[in-house]
């Protein structure tokens, strides 16, 4: 009854898509202490919203990169959670062989080209990906997922200067959650300007939307790829959203004095998966039956990304040398 209403099924699959990416990034919190992920870890809790909304609106062909925050990114592209797992604990069956950790993800085949975490430097690499289908005429657009820091960088601004010269089909996705590290937007930025102004004065489609809300960001991001693929050139979204936990690592930083309590749980009040809930309540669409059951799934899936990683090898010493760009 409830999957015959229209936009049912891409709501569900909304909210399934934010919820899987949480639980998962809540067990590597919870798992963190353990010391079997002995790199960094970015977590996207709050932060999924933008993740699902952008990748629901693209095709299977379509292209991602993204920065050290990748987890959400990765997963919403369709990348193997065992093979994030085993990445995050340096073992051989890892995405990248284990010799990547959190910050330097890449499935191939799932269109995910890869996350590294100099910030920005995923940028020029997505610019010259979209330069690339368009001299060889490929039907593909794609995505560059950056953070509000990201837009400071020259090579940010060259590469979209390069990339409107060229009407490349590639989306800036900026997820502006505030801080880099420790710095609000205020101490870096004019307050009077957004970033989405900025990309507008270099001539770009520019817009801003609620990043906490999914339905939202997918609709955004069909027009905005139909506007790339048509031939038109590369769009900007600006996607407002907020990190509930630190900068890096699994725990809270409110009590450190860079942002306030306050302001963490009005954000916090801005839920993107209860916001979507709800939306689903009061159209009479959400199964609570059906999200128990998906929960319950996931939940076993994790515990088995969890165990599968935990038996698997680590890379031997010998095959130090494989794998590497000579
Ligand atoms: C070129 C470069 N400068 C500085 C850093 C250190 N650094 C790591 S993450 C980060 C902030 C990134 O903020 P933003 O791009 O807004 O993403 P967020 O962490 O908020 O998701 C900085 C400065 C870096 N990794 N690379």
């Amino acid at each position: 009854m409830i999957a015959e209403k229209p936009n049912a099924s891409l709501a569900a699959s909304l909210l399934k898509g934010m919820v899987r990416i949480r639980l998962v990034e809540e067990a590597i919190a919870a798992n963190y202490g353990r010391q079997e992920m002995r790199c960094p870890v970015h977590l996207s809790i709050g932060q999924e919203a933008p993740a699902v909304g952008v990748c629901a609106a693209l095709r299977d062909g379509d292209q991602v990169m993204s920065g050290h925050r990748s987890h959400a990114h990765y997963l919403a592209k369709g990348g193997s959670l065992n093979a994030m797992i085993a990445e995050m604990m340096g073992k051989e069956t890892g995405c990248c062989k284990g010799r990547g950790g959190s910050m330097h993800l890449v499935d191939l085949q799932a269109g995910f080209v890869g996350a590294v975490p100099i910030v920005g430097s995923t940028i020029p690499i997505a610019v010259g990906l979209a330069f690339a289908d368009k001299t060889l005429g490929r039907d593909r657009v794609t995505v560059a997922f950056l953070g509000d820091a990201a837009t400071e960088e020259g090579v940010f601004h060259e590469s979209v200067n390069f990339a409107l010269l060229h009407k490349l089909p590639v989306l800036f996705i900026c997820e502006n959650n505030l801080y880099s590290v420790y710095s609000p937007l205020a101490v870096r930025q004019p307050t009077e300007r957004s970033i989405a102004d900025i990309t507008a004065g270099h001539g770009m489609r520019s817009e801003k939307h609620d990043g906490n809300d999914p339905l939202a960001v997918y609709e955004a991001t069909l027009s905005a790829a139909q506007h790339a693929r048509s031939g038109k050139g590369p769009v900007l979204l600006e996607l407002a959203t907020y990190r509930w936990r630190e900068h890096c690592g699994p725990g809270y930083d409110n009590h450190i004095g860079y942002r306030s309590e306050e302001e963490f749980l009005a954000w916090k009040a801005k839920d993107p998966i209860e916001l979507q809930k709800t939306r689903m309540k009061h159209e009479a669409i959400h199964d609570a039956e059906d999200m128990a059951r998906f929960e319950e799934e996931v939940g076993a899936e994790i515990n088995e990304a969890f165990s599968l990683a935990r038996s698997a090898p680590a890379p031997s010493a010998d095959g130090l040398l494989k794998h590497l760009y000579h």
